[in-house]
């Protein structure tokens, strides 16, 4: 992804993901929320020709680098779109599977059993404090680790490259769950792709 930013095409409609995401949180997630990312990051990077030639990975990774006036935009407008255009692509209306061979194999190898993965990630995600994300990474070593970012942050700006990531902000869910977290990460882990998963661990790890 490079400068202008543009919203990623959605391979699936506002309504597929029903009942688990309804169709208004997905619409308005998608073409007002992450939307506003990709504006504020293009608006951000205007009078920096420089900057707008690096990759966004690249920018987030050396966030550091960014100008002091506009780190701090970029760091959550960037990081929103990184992310966003992450989590659409996790999730599925075409359900009914699990992990798939290499997941699967490299989750039990770290956690026993898948469902030991499911109940650690969970508790993650239950546990992240306001807005942010759980994330399933590979750190620098590529052994799989569970962890959570804060606001926008994005997991490469700290060296772990996610596999697997759910928002847990309040406008990914309020609508259809309120205040119930719990049950709204509980209806995602159905929507998981876990062939786009396993694509994204070879990409990372291999
Ligand atoms: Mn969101």
């Amino acid at each position: 992804m490079v400068y202008p930013y543009v919203l990623p095409k959605l391979l699936y409609s506002y309504d597929a993901l029903e009942p688990y995401i309804d169709k208004q949180t997905m619409e308005i997630h998608y073409t007002k929320h992450h939307q506003a990312y990709i504006d504020n990051l293009n608006k951000a990077l205007e009078q920096y020709p420089d900057l707008q030639k690096k990759m966004l990975v690249d920018l987030l990774k050396e966030i550091d680098q960014v100008p002091e006036a506009i780190r701090t935009t970029v760091r959550n407008n960037g990081g929103g779109h990184y992310n966003h255009s992450l989590f659409w692509r996790y999730i599925t209306p075409c359900i009914g599977q699990g992990p798939l061979t290499k997941v699967s194999a490299a989750l039990e190898s770290e956690y026993g059993t898948f469902d030991a993965f499911k109940e650690l990630f969970i508790a993650k995600a239950k546990s992240v404090f306001g807005s942010g994300w759980a994330w399933l990474c590979a750190d620098k070593n590529k052994k799989m680790v569970i962890i959570s970012s804060a606001n926008q942050d994005a997991p490469i700006m700290t060296g772990y490259e996610p596999i697997l990531g759910l928002d847990v902000w309040e406008h990914a869910y309020y609508l259809k769950y309120q205040n119930k977290r719990p049950d709204y990460i509980a209806a995602w882990w159905s929507l998981i792709d876990w062939a786009y998963v396993e694509t994204e661990f070879e990409h990372k790890t291999l």
